[in-house]
Parts: C-alpha cells; structure tokens; sequence
C-alpha cells in the first residue's frame, strides 16, 4: 500500500513538473535516500566546472553586444559583464530561479502544510543543485541549517556596543561582521588550502552564515523595539517559520509570509546593488561573511532594499495627511508633491524590469486571499492604479510599474510587524540565500578577480573625437 502512494505521489509530481517551463534544465525528480545537500553538490561541480571550460575554449570570443558612452555613464545598464548561475531576470517576466518563476516554485517547492507557501529551504537547495528538492530533502536541509545555528556571545556584544538608536542594518551588518570570526574558509586559506577546494570551506561559511543571520537579525529586532526581550529557536520549526517565531510572530499566516518573504526576496539576478556587491568581494577571496557584510551596505541603500522601509513610511504619510480614506484626487496630488519636491516614488521603476514585478504580484495575491479589506492594502492597490500613469507622464521613467517594494511593508504592518526601518533586515536575510549560493559556485567554478576597465571623461571625448573622424 505504502508503495503504491508512494509511486502516485511521484506520478503526480511528475505531471505537475512536466507542465512546467522547458528551460528547466536539471529539473528531476530525487531518491529519497538522497539527503545530503553536500554530496549532492560534490557531484554536480565536475560536470559544471567542464562546461565553462567548453564555454571559455569554444566560444570565448563570440562578441555580446557593444559597450556604448551611455553605458559607461549610466550606471552600465543594459551591459552584460557578470556570469550568475542561480537566476534570470527577463525585463517583462521577472526572475526565474535555476529557470522556475515565481507562481512555478509556489507549485513545486515543498511546503510546510497542503497548498502553503514554498520553504525557502527548498528553494536554496533549487538556486544550489538546479533541482527541486523532495519534502524529505528540505526537512533534512531544515535540520541542518538549525544545527548550525550558534552565536557566539562576541556577535550579541558587538551589536550591544552600538547605540539602541542605530539603524537597524547598521546593527544587523554589525552582527554579521562578528560572525566573520568563525570563517572556515579564512582559517583554510591561513593554511595554505589548493584553490581546487575552495568551494568547500566556502559551502560551510555559506550554510553556517546562512542559519545564523535569522538570530542576529531577530536579536536587533528584539533588541531595538521590545526591550532585549529574546526568543529562543523553536527546534520543530522550519526556516521560515522559526523566523518569524524568533522576531515574536507566532500567527501561522505570518509565518506563511514570512516562508514567501524569504523566497521571493532571495535573489535576482547578479546585477542589482547588493548580489554584484557580494560577488565583487566575494572575487577578491574575502570570505562569505566580508562578501555578505558588503552586499548588506549596499542593500542599506533608498534606491535599493531600503526603498522597503521607504514605502510603509511614505503610505503612513499619505494617511497622516488625508486619511485612510483618500480619493484618487487626492491621491495623485500626493504623488505630484513627492515628485515636486525631487523625491522619487518609493516602490516603483526598476533597472531592468519593464513590466510589473512578480515578486509584487504574488503578494497581491496573498493579499486578496488573507487581508482583503486591510485599508492600507486598499491604499496599495489605489497606489497601483494612480501612480504608473503619473510616472509615465513625467516622460523619463523607463518603468512605471511598482517593483517587490511596494508591497511588502502593508503585509508585514497588517501582521503587527510595524517597524519600516526594519524592513530591510528581513530583505537581507533573505538575500543571503541567493548571493551564497552563488558565492559558493563562484568559488567551485573557480571565478576570477572581478577588475573592470574604467576611464575618465577625457578619455572618452578623446575616443569620440577619433570615432568621429574615422
Ligand atoms: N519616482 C520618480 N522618479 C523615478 C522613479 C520613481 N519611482 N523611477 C525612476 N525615476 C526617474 C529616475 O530618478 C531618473 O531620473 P533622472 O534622469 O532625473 O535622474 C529617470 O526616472 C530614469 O530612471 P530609470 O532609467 O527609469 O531608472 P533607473 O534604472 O535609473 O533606476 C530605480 C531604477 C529603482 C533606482 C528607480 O526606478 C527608483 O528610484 N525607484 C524608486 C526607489 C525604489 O523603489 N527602489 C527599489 C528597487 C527594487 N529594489 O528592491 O532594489
Ligand atoms: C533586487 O531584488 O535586487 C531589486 O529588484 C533590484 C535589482 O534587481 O536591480
């Protein structure tokens, strides 16, 4: 009998993945005996480590595109420069993590009850093997990543030692660089480690900074707004869960958005402030915890992750001003005085996205399905009618549609966690997921020293001089 469901159950997870995007490129379904992310990993980097030596050997001068002026002074958008395994971004569609979408993983990736939201879990075994894990898989991941999951007293006085006051990413990114001291991968290169095994020091960093960030993030959390009062780890909870559960959060929806939080929030692409931040130190041979504690600052930027904390602060003053039940007119008047007063719009425009971001859209959709009439979510979805046409008159806004940013803050707010300036810190725990995963095939790959060209505004009136008469 037992056979039988276990051989439907693989049917049905076979049909359900069989209806999923081709691209998938190692999407299969495991044994369950096979538990260990580690080995798994083993196995999987010969085989990758040849394919970009073909790549390199065989195609190596194939050209990707121009680099043109306004590249070089726009922040180099557009620019393909970065090699970034663990996912895409496609201007209209959004990222795809190991090429599943976000509505894909919802389906796919195990959960913590029928039909709840994926385990970030499942989805750092995704960006790490390409392959979707097993319920078995996760819950052993699960447990590993709870038994790496130890600060030393030093992390907690580190962060003591800095004014109550301090910004919260100020703090967290206090606690991660206290962490640093137990780098496995700075004692292995101490001794003298070969680069061939590099990887390996790097997937322990990455796995141990990966469990401990919750801690140091709930700790400031506990820290700055309920008197020190810490939670111990709940052993029964998964990644997610046990999360929300530390920060003081025991409502089984928050935990619910807290799994989708971590999820959606984990990586996009290598190109954004904080991922290629974390790879360029990263390519230094600076361990995980300098590599993260890097990307976090970047993070800490307004046009950037904090842009989180940015939004609820800026709906909040929309209410203060005119009410929660504002009109459209009133609305609009709104936007125009931010943007009068040489504000951006906090939660809308992306550098790469054209459409309306997914990450925004499945929390819509959680949204409806559990908070319909929270009137700040009203506010938000009057938001979304009211601002676009606004930034598209302004005429040079490449996307007027709202991005991951814009939503986030009223979910959080509408489950008690109302403190914006801590948002960011919850985007950066979620982030480490994706830039560790990607660090530790940076390092398996054996990725150089990132170094680009850079040149001065002489040298390129000069360049265009010569163009110009060539
Ligand atoms: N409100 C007002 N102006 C905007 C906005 C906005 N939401 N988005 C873009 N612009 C302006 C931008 O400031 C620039 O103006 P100027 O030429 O005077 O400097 C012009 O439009 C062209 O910018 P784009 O090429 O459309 O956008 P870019 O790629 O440079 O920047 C962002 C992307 C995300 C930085 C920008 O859209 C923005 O500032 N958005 C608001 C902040 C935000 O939500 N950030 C979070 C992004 C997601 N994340 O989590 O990181
Ligand atoms: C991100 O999640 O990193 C942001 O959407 C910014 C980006 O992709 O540039």
């Amino acid at each position: 009998m037992a056979f039988f469901k276990t051989v439907s159950k693989l049917r049905s997870r076979l049909n359900q993945q069989s209806n999923l995007s081709n691209s998938v490129r190692w999407l299969q379904i495991q044994s369950s005996s096979d538990l260990d992310l580690h080995s798994q990993l083993k196995e999987l980097i010969p085989e990758q480590q040849e394919r970009l030596k073909k790549l390199k050997s065989e195609h190596g001068k194939v050209q990707l595109g121009n680099i043109t002026v306004d590249m070089v002074l726009g922040g180099m958008r557009g620019m393909t420069g970065l090699l970034w395994e663990t996912s895409l971004l496609d201007p209209d569609e959004g990222i795809r993590f190991r090429g599943l979408s976000i509505p894909e993983c919802q389906k796919v990736l195990p959960a913590a009850k029928p039909d709840g939201e994926p385990l970030p879990e499942g989805l750092l075994w995704l960006l790490l093997t390409g392959k979707v894990p097993s319920k078995e898989q996760v819950d052993a991941l699960s447990k590993e990543l709870q038994s790496r999951a130890t600060i030393p007293d030093y992390v907690y006085k580190a962060i003591d030692a800095l004014p109550v006051t301090a910004h919260p990413m100020t703090q967290f990114t206090t606690g991660v660089m206290a962490l640093q001291v137990q780098s496995e991968f700075q004692k292995a290169y101490e001794k003298g480690i070969h680069k061939s095994k590099y990887w390996e020091p790097t997937y322990e960093d990455s796995l141990s900074l990966i469990a401990r960030v919750p801690l140091v993030a709930a700790y400031v959390y506990r820290r700055i707004y309920k008197d020190g009062k810490v939670i111990p780890v709940d052993d029964c909870l998964d990644y997610g869960g046990n999360f929300s559960h530390m920060l003081g959060f025991d409502d089984p929806q928050m935990q619910e958005l807290m799994r989708l939080y971590v999820t959606i929030h984990s990586d996009h692409e290598g190109g954004n402030v904080s991922a290629h931040t974390g790879h360029l130190v990263a390519s230094a041979l600076s361990d995980p915890y300098l590599s993260f504690a890097a990307a976090l600052n970047g993070l800490a930027g307004p046009l950037h992750g904090l842009a989180n904390q940015e939004v609820l602060l800026w709906i909040k003053s929309v209410v203060d001003e005119c009410g929660e039940n504002i009109t459209a007119e009133q609305l609009k008047d709104y936007v125009w005085k931010t943007l009068n007063s040489g504000k951006v719009v906090p939660g809308f425009g992306h550098g790469v996205l054209r459409k309306t971001d997914p990450r925004y859209m499945c929390q819509r959709e959680f949204a409806k399905k559990h908070l319909p009439n929270d009137p700040l979510f009203q506010l938000v979805s009057k938001l979304y009618d009211v601002v676009p046409p606004i930034l598209t008159e302004l005429g040079k806004v490449k996307n007027p549609w709202p991005n991951v940013d814009a939503h986030s803050g009223v979910l959080l707010n509408y489950y008690g966690l109302t403190e914006a300036k801590y948002f960011t810190v919850l985007f950066g725990v979620s982030r480490s997921i994706g830039i560790c995963s990607q660090l530790i095939w940076d390092r398996a790959l054996g990725l150089p020293l990132e170094r680009p060209k850079s040149v001065t505004m002489e040298w390129l009136e000069n360049h265009c001089k010569k163009a110009a008469s060539s």
